[in-house]
């Protein structure tokens, strides 16, 4: 049997949640819709720890220049969107190193043949063909550690994760298998939303896609974005009648538009009584109601390094001495 490690949150047990970013660009809202929108309601319900897993974005090239920004900028759009620091830890992978000395620890518990059937290795392999590396091949026994180090035993992700948290669970059950039962196996949680497509209507959106809406776009670039993205292919005139469920841009209407505005959009696409045009004005507008509370959050905080490099350093600081005790169970464990 797993040994339950809870914590005492205003009263009452509750289990460990953790979950993960990448600091690759810009927070867009397939992460927000994905995976930041559940993490925010769960806060109250389970001991919370986020993660901007620094580690994982080397994994494909990136600029060292911009590292830092982008690492502080994903910590300031979470806060912005409502993971409140009074109620989880938010760290950077980085800044507690038994995550990768635990990786080390797993990486003897993982089958290669597992790890060659992730279809995100493969894509990403794919997509950086001069730079597929070993650290993009073992990436999901680093995600195991960021998890078990924790003893985490919720994980909240978008469906492209599930894959790695179904690999997590089979990688600690080997271990507890040579060892004693001491990790978790952990769970995925699905948000309601869990794979929001990019604006080519083809790929999942993505950072590094560049097909990607971000969270605190202005409204100006928001249209930008909008109006020229691909709808039903049937709607070449204004007079030809579409169907909403072929419009990638619907599925986003579903996201953030009343159900008066969806009875709308359904009957004035069908009918070819509203065209294409003033249907993405009304989901312009809706996102960017979405998006000002987040973007003027967001423009108060950048204007507050100190209290947002804080929160980063002391939640690492205990995240550190969570860290300290697992791996020290752990290497007693294994007689290291
Ligand atoms: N399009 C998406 N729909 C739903 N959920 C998504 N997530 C990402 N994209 C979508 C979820 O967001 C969380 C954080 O993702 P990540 O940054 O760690 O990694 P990712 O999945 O690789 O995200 P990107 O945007 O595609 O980044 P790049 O391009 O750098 O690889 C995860 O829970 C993820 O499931």
């Amino acid at each position: 049997m797993n040994k339950e490690i809870k914590k005492m949150k205003k009263g009452k047990y509750m289990k460990r949640l953790f979950s993960g970013i990448q600091p690759s660009g810009t927070i867009h809202i397939g992460n927000y819709f994905g995976a930041i929108s559940n993490w925010i309601k769960l806060l109250d319900k389970y001991d919370c720890i986020f993660c901007i897993v620094d580690y994982h974005a080397i994994t494909i090239p990136y600029d060292k220049e911009l590292m830092q920004k982008r690492i502080f900028d994903a910590a300031v759009d979470n806060i912005s969107a409502g993971l409140d620091p009074e109620k989880c830890k938010i760290f950077v992978q980085s800044h507690v190193s038994e995550h990768t000395e635990l990786a080390w620890i797993l990486s003897c518990f993982t089958r290669m043949g597992e790890l060659s059937r992730m279809t995100q290795y493969k894509q990403k392999s794919e997509q950086h063909k001069a730079h597929a590396n070993c650290g993009l091949f073992t990436y999901p026994i680093l995600m195991t550690a960021d998890i078990a180090i924790y003893k985490g035993e919720v994980v909240p992700v978008g469906e492209d994760q599930i894959q790695h948290v179904e690999l997590a669970r089979e990688i600690i059950r080997n271990f507890n298998t040579a060892f004693d039962d001491i990790l978790p196996e952990p769970s995925e949680i699905l948000s309601p939303t869990p794979r929001i497509m990019g604006l080519d209507a083809d790929n999942k959106m993505s950072k590094s896609l560049n097909n990607h809406i971000s969270l605190t776009e202005t409204d100006e670039d928001l249209w930008k974005k909008l109006a020229p993205a691909k709808t039903d292919t049937n709607r070449q005139r204004l007079k030809d009648p579409g169907d909403p469920a072929k419009c990638n841009l619907f599925s986003y209407h579903k996201l953030v538009s009343s159900d008066a505005e969806l009875k709308q959009v359904i009957e004035g696409c069908t009918t070819a009584s509203m065209g294409c045009f003033d249907c993405k004005k009304i989901l312009c507008k809706n996102f960017s109601e979405l998006m000002g509370p987040i973007r003027d959050k967001k423009e108060k905080l950048m204007k507050e390094k100190d209290y947002v490099l804080n929160v980063l350093n002391e939640s690492a600081s205990k995240c550190r001495k969570i860290a300290k005790e697992t791996i020290s169970e752990i290497k007693g464990a294994m007689g290291l």
